[in-house]
């Protein structure tokens, strides 16, 4: 199905009629936009300053939602890169990627700027909320959503409810070990699967390897044109989120993984990963499933109102 296609539009405003504005927060981009009957419209867009203080990080989505022009009756939703705590708190569990993102009262901060009361959650949560009620995940009762992107999120759904805990911190996925991975990473855990498959750690890992200059959509393209370094990085970091969806499987016996994020949205990654699970016994293997709503499943999500 075509993403954005009038079935597809038909679909959402019936499975998720959601109105409102809402910011994508994400390690790489921030992107927001208004979202009609849970069509979600044109996104504006800005890069993510990793080091940025928290000022600037609230400027920076203000500035979005200036872009938009938000109304002053319209519902916010934040989806956000980090733990957000039950009290509307936001930390960085990767310190790599965002610097200054320690017990930040983001929804208190928000809610003061605009005015109104904003939700808060974290982006893969939100994102899986999204596919859950208008995206793959249409239809089963459990399921992950796990982003490949700057980082590696998890947002799981068990008997169609979002697993949502009081610190923030259930569906960290990343944040599990890897038996391929050897390095430390950015949240103080050794052998993480963020530190090898996420696309901080293939540009990491290119750059140990002299391909200086590179972030991971450039290993990526490098990878498409043949060049079997970046191949091995690719399928290395897809070997990791594989033996992720065999854990996730054996654990909670998911019906499906979805995979978002532009690296596991991006030509042949699920594949990859598919090849990789094929190496599993049966029963250890999920579905797997492309995010239907692309970059736009943590916009949606974060506005749905939980059942
Ligand atoms: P965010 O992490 O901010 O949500 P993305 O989902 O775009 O943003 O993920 C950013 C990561 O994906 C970066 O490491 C970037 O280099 C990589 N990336 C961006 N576009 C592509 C692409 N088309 N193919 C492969 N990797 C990509
Ligand atoms: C990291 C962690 C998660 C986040 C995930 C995907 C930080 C800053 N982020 O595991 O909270 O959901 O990355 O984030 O600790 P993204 O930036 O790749 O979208």
């Amino acid at each position: 199905m075509q993403f954005r296609s009038a079935e597809m539009l038909e679909r959402n405003a019936k499975a998720a009629p959601v109105n409102g504005v809402a910011i994508d927060f994400g390690g790489t981009k921030i992107s927001a936009a208004r979202v009609n009957d849970g069509f979600v419209g044109t996104s504006v867009r800005t890069r993510t300053d990793g080091n940025a203080n928290v000022d600037d990080q609230i400027d920076a989505m203000c500035d979005l939602l200036d872009q938009l022009g938000l109304g002053s009756n319209e519902i916010v939703g934040i989806a956000l890169a980090g733990r957000v705590s039950r009290d509307g708190e936001w930390f960085a569990l990767n310190t790599e990627t965002l610097t200054k993102v320690k017990a930040v009262p983001v929804r208190a901060l928000m809610s003061k700027r605009l005015a109104r009361d904003v939700v808060v959650e974290n982006d893969a949560i939100a994102a899986a909320i999204g596919e859950f009620v208008a995206g793959a995940g249409r239809g089963v009762r459990s399921m992950a959503f796990v982003t490949v992107s700057t980082g590696i999120g998890g947002g799981i759904i068990l008997d169609g409810q979002p697993l949502i805990s009081s610190t923030g911190l259930a569906g960290h996925v990343g944040f599990t070990t890897s038996r391929i991975a050897t390095d430390k990473c950015g949240s103080g855990r050794m052998q993480t699967v963020e530190s090898i498959a996420s696309g901080r750690a293939i540009a990491a890992l290119a750059a140990a390897a002299e391909h200086d200059q590179m972030d991971a959509r450039a290993v990526f393209a490098a990878h498409l044109s043949g060049e079997i370094w970046a191949g091995a990085l690719i399928r290395q970091s897809a070997s990791a989120v594989a033996e992720l969806c065999a854990n996730l499987k054996t654990t909670l016996d998911l019906d499906l993984v979805v995979l978002g994020g532009s690296i596991g949205l991006a030509d042949g990654y699920l594949d990859l990963v598919q090849g990789a699970l094929d190496d599993e016994p049966l029963i250890f293997r999920p579905a797997l499933a492309h995010a239907e709503l692309g970059s736009d499943a943590a916009l949606l999500g974060v506005l749905v109102k939980p059942s």
